[in-house]
């Protein structure tokens, strides 16, 4: 089985201002693009060759870091593509924002958490919102392109992440990377965020 990148439902410049059309461009075109051939490289002629991408990250031995890295990008930035949108933002509806209320007492709450987790992720990394067993949500950062199924990861199964490396943000933000999260939360599709929510809970 070989991965392919993924459609993006929306033009690069869709995100705008809060994601400028050349950071799309490249993080998309080249960064995800690398991650999606590196990983077909990776799992070629190997046990991975014939699972989906939810099993290798599972199960992949985390010293194979060609493996790792590119399992991760490629996974990552799907589920960060998707979770985005024109038009979105705002408060979270549905059985989602009943969730969040009940886990972290309030959306405000909420977001500080996430905040913090994303502005406190060393270096390269990314942000997440998990859910567990039961509908239990949890927030959680990994660095580099780990990801919370991994064995080294939280193991929820992620329905909501932000992408703090430097590629994703540098050119419209430079160093205020508190101010692109302080963004992100204006692009959330929290409906996809819910139906995501409603598949593992
Ligand atoms: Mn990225």
């Amino acid at each position: 089985m070989s991965f392919e990148l993924p459609k993006l439902n929306y033009s690069f410049d869709a995100l705008e201002p809060n994601i400028d059309a050349k950071t799309m461009e490249i993080h998309y075109g080249k960064h995800h693009n690398g991650y999606t051939n590196n990983l077909n490289n990776a799992i070629e002629g190997t046990s991975h060759e014939n699972s989906d991408i939810i099993e290798i990250l599972k199960n992949l031995d985390l010293n194979n870091m060609a493996l790792r890295n590119n399992a991760g990008g490629y996974f990552n930035h799907n589920l960060f593509w998707e979770i985005m949108g024109a038009n979105c933002g705002g408060n979270p509806s549905g059985e989602i924002a009943q969730a969040i209320n009940s886990n972290f007492d309030s959306f405000e709450n909420f977001q500080e958490n996430f905040k913090k987790a994303a502005a406190t992720r060393f270096g390269s990394g990314w942000a997440w919102l998990c859910v567990h067993k039961e509908g239990k949500l949890e927030i959680c950062s990994t660095p580099n392109q780990d990801n919370p199924l991994m064995k080294n990861g939280c193991g929820g199964n992620p329905i909501l992440c932000l992408d703090v490396w430097e590629h994703a943000y540098y050119l419209n933000y430079q160093n205020r990377r508190p101010d692109y999260i302080e963004a992100f939360f204006n692009l959330i599709n929290w409906e996809e965020v819910n139906n995501k929510y409603l598949d593992f809970r």
